[in-house]
């Protein structure tokens, strides 16, 4: 029949034709995979500096509010909360007579002025609740979290611990106590899954609101003079460079919000570098410094010298003291 002949053709056909789009579909799709490529990589650092712009307005926002507790908090007290305090849990440790114990009970007397340093009857008070009597350092942002929320409650629960400010009591002989009765609203309501507690003393601080953050807000008080803070360490742990105020000039010489208070974000990098001067007009806005340079006696923690170098950290910070990152990124 006619139709036997075909086959030998139409082979050659069927033979010749998948192969042929088989290998055009192939480079098609090694093209296609190419210009996507290309595309993800043009487009991923423009979709990361979007994120990173909303985050900064996230977070300068946030410095705001927490900007606006502390002036609340001032409209109270006649003074900004502290930016280093101890506040010992015993009677015992408060009337030992050291500079700290004099500046501690200056400032709680100012704030509360009927304040009962023997602690009533039982001579103690377990503030942060850890379930002993010591004395709490409150450092930076432990301050802005105990002096804009009050005492803290903390909840754990599996892997997650969150954090509630109580405010104080309104008993004005005992503000620091726990249980029942009137309690002052905290000046600040920090969201509890957003507390962190780096040296896990119970003294909480804030997070920021940038995606799997871990450092806290820094927090540094003008007072007496100067920065009312000691050696401060970002990390708790001893890799890291100790944390300075920023300073206009050198160090503490004309800071930057002289005579109210920094706060500052680590931003996206969780770091917070080690501070020192900002000098935003400067060809090198964040200069290196060294150890001589250290502000005060107490700061033992500096003792290498700062490099331009080690100052790359600080590029992302967020402050309330520029208007975006102090750095541009
Ligand atoms: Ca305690
Ligand atoms: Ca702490
Ligand atoms: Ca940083």
């Amino acid at each position: 029949m006619h139709h036997t002949t075909p086959p030998r053709n139409s082979h050659q056909v069927r033979s010749n034709l998948p192969r042929r789009t088989s290998g055009f579909t192939l480079i098609e799709l090694l093209a296609v995979i190419v210009v996507i490529s290309i595309l993800i990589a043009l487009l991923l650092p423009a979709i990361s500096s979007v994120r990173k712009r909303a985050f900064v307005a996230q977070v300068r926002t946030e410095i705001s509010a927490i900007e606006s507790a502390c002036t609340a908090f001032k409209a109270e007290y006649d003074v900004v909360p502290p930016s280093y305090i101890i506040i010992p849990e015993t009677a015992a440790g408060w009337s030992s007579n050291t500079a700290d114990i004099r500046e501690s009970k200056a400032f709680i007397r100012q704030c509360w002025p009927q304040f009962d340093f023997t602690y009533g009857t039982a001579n103690q008070l377990d503030i942060n609740n850890d379930g002993t009597f010591g004395t709490l350092t409150l450092t930076n942002g432990e301050c802005l979290a105990f002096f804009l929320g009050g005492l803290s409650e903390k909840t754990v629960e599996g892997s997650t611990t969150l954090w509630r400010s109580i405010g104080f009591s309104k008993d004005p002989a005992a503000p620091f106590k726990r249980g029942t009765g009137p309690r002052t609203t905290p000046y600040y309501d920090h969201p509890g899954n957003r507390f962190s507690d780096l040296d896990g003393d119970d003294n909480p601080e804030y997070l920021d609101p940038i995606a799997g953050q871990t450092t806290p807000y820094f927090y540094a008080a003008y007072g007496n003079g100067g920065y009312s803070m000691k050696s401060y360490n970002a990390s708790g742990g001893s890799n890291e460079l100790p944390v300075l105020p920023y300073a206009q000039d050198n160090l503490n010489k004309s800071p930057w919000n002289a005579k109210t208070f920094q706060i500052v974000s680590p931003g996206y990098d969780n770091r917070l570098g080690p501070g020192g001067p900002y000098k935003p007009d400067s060809g090198t806005p964040l200069p290196g410094y060294t150890s001589l340079d250290k502000p005060s006696s107490s700061w033992t923690n500096l003792t290498t010298d700062v490099t331009v170098a080690n100052r790359e950290f600080e590029f992302d910070n967020i402050t309330n003291f520029a208007s975006t990152s102090i750095g541009g990124r």
